[in-house]
């Protein structure tokens, strides 16, 4: 399997990148039309969430046909002239594909409703126990797993909405049929593929209550999950040397993930992993309000980093995608601070061991959604969640400002291409109403010298300029600082030492302290900051509000 640490990958949620019919949705060939401005940027693939025939329950993760074009998104045409100008500007196209789970509205669903036995087996149907569901575990978008279905006085698996039924990977057919899929689109010329939450694929061989959880401990990195990529692998992508693939893995193990990733073991090229973006859920409760652990954020990063690195697996780098609230917003400061916490938490993750992912409108700053009232989410986990907390008697104006924080909402308005009517993004009214925040748009940003956006080129080309950035180890300094998230890359005797501080008080950090020679000599060179200069204080190199310093040493 090739490496692709000298790769960026940037990610587009279709819906609310560019539209190109005025409909108000964003589609193929409006991602075409902006192909120029992602080449400037500088990213090498251009992962796209679903586009395939859906009743957009799940906005395109309840697929009804994964060989069709949506047609709110265009046409197998649009995605082949994509692939192909793509491909003209040096970018690879990646699909995502969504495997755990088809929609109801799926033909093999439809013709299992039907009673018909071979595509009855494709879906997990049980009995239910003493008139309730077979197990008590609980959908990820809240309520239980499993639907009724009269006719067969059974119920199916759903882990995520009702009309996303779990398929039945320990069927042999299932599996071929998902294979020949990715063949498909590997034919058309498709660079790689992101699974959607991959490791939840393998259940258990028998249904049990979980009286510890919502089950996910039963079916999370499951019995057959290796054995059933390594399958995927063989009988699929894995004959195409060069294609890159990304496993979405939910509630994982640093030690599953070294499977998944390790190129020995021919499984995926990488993995996303959540753990660092539930430092701020209270016990674990995604919906509750609480300050981010930044204690806790650098111990998962030293913890992931370091591990990885031990056994040779791969790390996507990330703190945005299309579930998530905007980083800037979230561990940032979007207001006083806004670019230099944007290009801060850039460089904090951008410098890591691992392969780094944009999402759309991170590299000018857009920021959360900052909606007001419920009538303005769109997200079918927003809306249900609304109604659960309102159940348990929460105040509306508490669940709101939940949601302000949480909903993944916040990461899917409308990208910000300039100031006009329908920001660049739409000549029509969008689906879900443009971000309320502090006002950004691309346009604006660019024209500024000191621009988020070309800050990020910075970032990628260090990235594919510095072999030590691709290749080199990865250590913390600092663990405990409370401010200060700092490490160093080291190959041969080449060294990129990281500075980050993260909060807005002044820190000043210690070259000598830490081995390193002062700065004013010849082989100590700064690569890159987010302020205009240098600060430095004798040794010391003082770290002002979000500061961020990436400095090379070398012999
Ligand atoms: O996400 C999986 C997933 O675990 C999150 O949606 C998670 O449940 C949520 O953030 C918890 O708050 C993937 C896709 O990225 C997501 O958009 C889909 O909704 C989901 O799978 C189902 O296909």
């Amino acid at each position: 399997m090739m490496n692709f640490n000298d790769k960026v990958i940037y990610q587009i949620y279709v819906k609310s990148f560019m539209d190109s019919n005025g409909d108000g949705l964003g589609d193929i060939a409006g991602i075409t039309s902006r192909l120029s401005y992602l080449e400037k940027l500088g990213v090498d693939y251009l992962w796209l969430t679903p586009v395939f025939i859906s009743p957009m329950n799940d906005n395109g993760y309840d697929v009804a046909d994964y060989r069709k074009i949506d047609p709110s998104f265009g046409t197998m045409e649009d995605l082949e002239e994509l692939i192909e100008e793509a491909k003209k500007r040096g970018m690879g196209i990646m699909l995502d594909m969504v495997f755990n789970h088809t929609s109801t509205a799926h033909e093999w669903f439809q013709k299992a409703l039907l009673g018909d036995p071979k595509y009855k087996d494709y879906y997990i149907f049980k009995k239910g126990a003493d008139g309730a569901p077979p197990t008590n575990w609980e959908s990820k978008f809240g309520g239980n797993a499993w639907e009724y279905v009269p006719q067969f006085d059974e119920y199916y698996l759903h882990l995520f909405d009702k009309t996303q039924a779990d398929l039945n990977w320990e069927n042999e057919e299932v599996r071929k049929e998902l294979y020949d899929i990715v063949n498909f689109w590997l034919d058309k010329g498709v660079s790689g593929f992101r699974f959607d939450v991959v490791n939840l694929i393998s259940k258990p061989e028998t249904y049990e209550n979980d009286d510890l959880g919502d089950g996910r401990r039963f079916y999370t990195d499951g019995p057959k999950i290796h054995q059933y990529l390594k399958e995927l692998n063989r009988k699929s992508f894995g004959q195409k040397e060069d294609s890159l693939t990304v496993g979405e893995m939910s509630s994982t193990s640093l030690e599953n993930c070294v499977r998944y990733s390790n190129p020995s073991e021919k499984e995926l090229s990488m993995v996303f992993n959540f753990h660092h973006l539930k430092v701020d859920y209270e016990k674990g409760d995604k919906w509750s309000l609480k300050p981010f652990d930044f204690q806790e954020l650098k111990d998962i990063f030293d913890h992931w980093q370091t591990g990885m690195q031990e056994h040779q697996g791969n790390m996507a780098l990330f703190y945005n995608n299309h579930d998530q609230p905007r980083v800037v917003s979230r561990f940032g400061n979007d207001k006083k601070y806004h670019k230099e916490s944007a290009k801060m938490l850039a460089t904090s993750i951008h410098m890591l061991r691992g392969i780094p992912y944009i999402y759309q409108g991170e590299e000018f700053g857009m920021t959360n959604a900052y909606f007001t009232s419920i009538h303005e989410y769109r997200d079918v986990e927003s809306t249900n969640y609304y109604e659960i907390l309102r159940k348990e008697g929460l105040p509306e104006e508490r669940i709101l400002e939940i949601l302000q924080a949480k909903s993944r909402d916040n990461g899917r308005t409308p990208v910000l291409w300039n100031d006009e009517e329908g920001r660049g993004f739409t000549e029509g009214t969008p689906w879900i109403p443009f971000a309320k925040g502090p006002s950004v748009s691309a346009e604006k940003d660019m024209k500024e010298e000191d621009s988020i956006f070309s800050y990020y080129q910075k970032l990628i080309k260090l990235r594919k300029s510095n072999p030590v950035i691709q290749e080199g180890t990865y250590e913390i300094l600092e663990k405990d600082h409370p401010s200060l998230f700092c490490y160093v890359r080291a190959l041969g005797e080449k060294k990129v030492l990281v500075l980050n501080n993260f909060y807005d008080k002044e820190e000043e950090f210690s070259l000598i302290n830490h081995g390193f020679p002062p700065v004013d000599e010849r082989n100590v060179r700064l690569l890159l900051t987010n302020y205009n200069e240098l600060c430095t204080k004798d040794e010391k190199i003082c770290l002002r509000p979000y500061e961020s310093v990436i400095i090379s040493v070398e012999p």
